[in-house]
């Protein structure tokens, strides 16, 4: 099954240096694409936006101000069950609880500094494509 999946590397991924390493390991899945890249800083609109489920939540304006804090990568990736394999290649929320061998796992401490964003479904994927890449089909 064929899907596309929106990514994002988080400000934190950018500043680290680990732009290549992230890409890489998703380049390396077998019949996976990307198929449009940007690199672009994200203003509070739209990420009250994409993170509207959680607005008003005690960590939502740190989060917010982490996300705009410098530029981020946003990425589509195309390819077989993509949606759900990029969220395995990411791992869980918490970086300490997510398995060494997921990028989350591998890079990082803390749940707000976790690297990656991946669509969690096929709902999120349409809309949050919709929101970061307009033109692309
Ligand atoms: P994203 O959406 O960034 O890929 O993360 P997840 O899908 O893994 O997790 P999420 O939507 O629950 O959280 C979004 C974002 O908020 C940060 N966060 C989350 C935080 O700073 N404190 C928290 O307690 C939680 C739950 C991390 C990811």
């Amino acid at each position: 099954m064929s899907q596309r999946t929106l990514v994002l590397l988080k400000p934190d991924a950018v500043r680290r240096g680990l732009i290549g390493e992230i890409i890489g390991r998703i380049e390396k899945k077998a019949d996976w694409r990307i198929s449009a890249l940007e690199m672009r800083r994200l203003d509070r609109s739209l990420l009250e936006q994409h993170y509207g489920e959680h607005v008003g939540k005690p960590f939502y304006e740190p989060l917010v101000e982490f996300m705009s804090s410098g530029p981020v990568v946003a990425l589509v990736v195309e390819g077989e069950r993509v949606i759900e394999g990029l969220r395995t290649l990411s791992g869980p929320t918490d970086p300490i609880a997510a398995a060494p061998g997921s990028i989350r796992g591998d890079f990082g401490t803390i749940v707000r500094e976790n690297l990656i964003h991946a669509s969690d479904s096929a709902e999120s994927a349409e809309r949050e494509l919709k929101l970061f890449f307009p033109t692309v089909g």
